[in-house]
C-alpha cells in the first residue's frame, strides 16, 4: 500500500457522545443538556448523562486505543467543562482531566487530535441565540485560549469546529439538533460565525509553535440524477450549499457567489451581516482539512416552494444499492473522487479523514463476539479508496474511523450503533468488534 510514511490510521469520538458526568468538575450545562429535555428530541428519550461513562472510565478508552493499536485518537474537549458560564471563568479540574488523558495517550505514542466544538456549547451562551450571535466568535476564542495555553505543547493537530454545515442545518435550520432554532436566516448567520470562530481559534492556536488548525467538514460529493442539464444545475448548486459554502471561504476562495446569490433570493434580503474583512478572518488559517465523509447526495431539480428554499431535492441512487442500516448509500468510490478534487481544487492543502463509517446494529451472538461484517467490509473499502486517491497524487495524512465505541449519537439516542467496539449500555461492558479486530490487523501490517 503506498501510505506514506507517519500516515495515521485512528479512530475519533467527541465529549457529548462518550463522556456522561455531566455533573462534574464543575461543568456548566451545554445546549445538548437543555435540548435533551425537550419532550421528543432524542429518540427513545435518553440523555447523555451517562453514555459510554468515558470521563469516568477514560484509562480504560486508553487501554482500548493500545489494544487496537491505534496510532492516532480524535476527541473533543467539553466545552462547557472548561467554561461553564461561557465565558470568564475557567474550570482548571477539567482542563486537568484532559491533560492526564492526552499525557496518557502520548505515554502509550499515540497522536492526539483534539476538537475544540463538538457541538457542546455553554448553555450561558444561549443568550446571543448562540452562534446566531456575533458574540460567540470572542466567546469561542476564549474558549480556545484556554484549552491552547494548556495542551497546545504537546499536541500538533487541532480541529476548531466540526461540521460547520450540520451545526447551522440541524441545529439552526431545522432545529433537529441543539438549540433546536428552525429558521433559515439564523442559520446562515450561525454558519458564518462558526466560521470566523475557527479564524479566531487558529490565531490562538498559531501563538503556539507547533500546532496545526484545520476544520472538519461534512462532505458530500454531489451527483445528478441524470443528464439532464437542469439536474447537473441541481448537482453543482447542492455543492454550493454543502461544500462549497464552507470549503471556499476557509481556503482562500471568499464565499462562493451562485450559493450567496441563492441564500439572498431565500431569505429576501442581504447577507449584510458579513461584514468587510470577514473573509480575511477565515482565509489563510487553515493548516490542514478535516474531512468527514459518509455517503453522497444525488440530486434532481425542484421547484422552490415555501418548504424548499433552494431548487433541488435529493432523490438517492437509482436501484439496489449497498447501504448502511440507517440506508445511508455506501459509496467508497466518491470518497476517492472527493479527494481528488480537493487535491485539484484547494492545492497545498494537506487532508486528514476525520471521520468514515456506518451504522449497523450488529450485537453480541452465542460466542460473545460482535461479527459486524459489513462494517469491516465499509472499513476495508474506504481505507483502500483513500489508497487510491494517494496513490493518484492527493495529500491525505491519515484516517480516522468513526468511531471508537458505539456512543450517544444525537437526535437519535442510542439505537444507531457505529463503534469498532460494542457498548453494553447497562453494564459500561465494551466489546471489541470483529470489525476492530480485523482494522487492528491492517494497522498492524501498515505501521511504519
Ligand atoms: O456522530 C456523528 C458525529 O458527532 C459527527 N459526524 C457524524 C457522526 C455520525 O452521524
Amino acid at each position: 500500500m503506498p501510505f506514506p510514511d507517519g500516515f495515521l490510521f485512528g479512530a475519533a469520538t467527541s465529549s457529548h457522545q462518550v463522556e456522561g458526568s455531566l455533573d462534574v468538575d464543575g461543568r456548566g450545562e451545554s445546549v445538548w443538556d437543555a435540548f435533551a429535555r425537550l419532550p421528543g428530541a432524542i429518540e427513545g428519550g435518553g440523555d447523555a448523562s451517562v453514555a459510554c461513562d468515558s470521563y469516568r472510565l477514560w484509562r480504560d478508552d486508553v487501554a482500548l486505543i493500545e489494544e487496537l493499536g491505534l496510532q492516532a485518537y480524535r476527541y473533543s474537549i467539553g466545552w462547557s467543562r472548561v467554561l461553564p458560564d461561557g465565558r470568564g471563568r475557567v474550570e482548571t479540574r477539567a482542563l486537568d482531566h484532559y491533560e492526564r488523558f492526552t499525557d496518557a495517550l502520548l505515554d502509550i505514542g499515540v497522536t492526539p487530535m483534539i476538537t475544540l466544538n463538538h457541538w457542546d456549547m455553554p448553555q450561558a451562551l444561549m443568550s446571543h441565540e448562540g452562534w446566531v450571535g456575533r458574540e460567540s466568535v470572542g466567546a469561542f476564542a476564549e474558549y480556545a485560549e484556554a484549552v491552547a495555553d494548556r495542551l497546545a505543547d504537546r499536541v500538533e493537530w487541532w480541529v476548531t469546529q466540526n461540521e460547520p454545515w450540520i451545526i447551522a442545518l440541524l441545529g439552526y435550520h431545522l432545529g433537529l439538533h441543539a438549540p433546536g432554532v428552525a429558521d433559515l436566516g439564523k442559520s446562515v448567520r450561525a454558519a458564518h460565525h462558526v466560521l470566523l470562530g475557527h479564524g479566531v481559534a487558529a490565531d490562538v492556536l498559531h501563538r503556539h509553535p507547533g500546532a496545526k488548525a484545520g476544520c472538519a467538514l461534512s462532505l458530500f460529493p454531489c451527483d445528478p440524477a441524470s443528464d439532464a442539464a437542469e439536474d447537473v444545475a441541481a448537482a453543482r448548486g447542492s455543492d454550493g450549499y454543502v461544500n462549497r459554502w464552507f470549503l471556499d471561504p476557509l481556503l482562500a476562495k471568499g464565499y462562493p457567489e451562485d450559493m450567496w446569490e441563492h441564500y439572498e433570493r431565500a431569505l429576501g434580503e442581504p447577507l449584510d451581516f458579513i461584514r468587510a474583512g470577514d473573509a480575511d478572518a477565515i482565509a489563510g488559517r487553515s493548516d490542514w482539512l478535516g474531512i468527514n465523509y459518509y455517503t453522497r447526495r444525488v440530486m434532481a431539480h425542484a421547484e422552490v416552494t415555501p418548504q424548499r428554499p433552494f431548487p433541488w431535492r435529493v432523490v438517492g441512487p437509482r436501484g439496489d444499492v449497498p447501504r448502511t442500516d440507517e440506508s445511508w448509500e455506501v459509496v467508497p468510490s466518491s470518497l476517492t473522487g472527493l479527494l481528488l478534487r480537493l487535491h485539484e481544487d484547494y492545492p497545498d492543502t494537506p487532508m486528514f479523514i476525520t471521520e468514515n463509517g456506518g451504522i449497523y446494529g450488529d450485537s453480541p451472538t452465542h460466542d460473545g463476539r460482535v461479527h459486524d461484517v459489513r462494517r469491516t467490509d465499509l472499513l476495508r473499502d474506504h481505507v483502500l479508496a483513500v489508497e487510491a486517491a494517494v496513490d493518484a497524487g492527493a495529500d491525505v495524512r491519515g484516517y480516522l474511523h468513526w468511531s471508537l465505541m458505539d456512543n450517544f449519537e444525537w437526535a437519535m439516542g442510542y439505537r444507531p450503533r457505529m463503534g469498532l467496539t460494542y457498548v453494553d449500555y447497562r453494564t459500561g461492558e465494551r466489546i471489541v468488534k470483529d470489525s476492530g479486530r480485523s482494522y487492528a490487523e491492517l494497522i498492524r501490517n501498515h505501521a511504519h
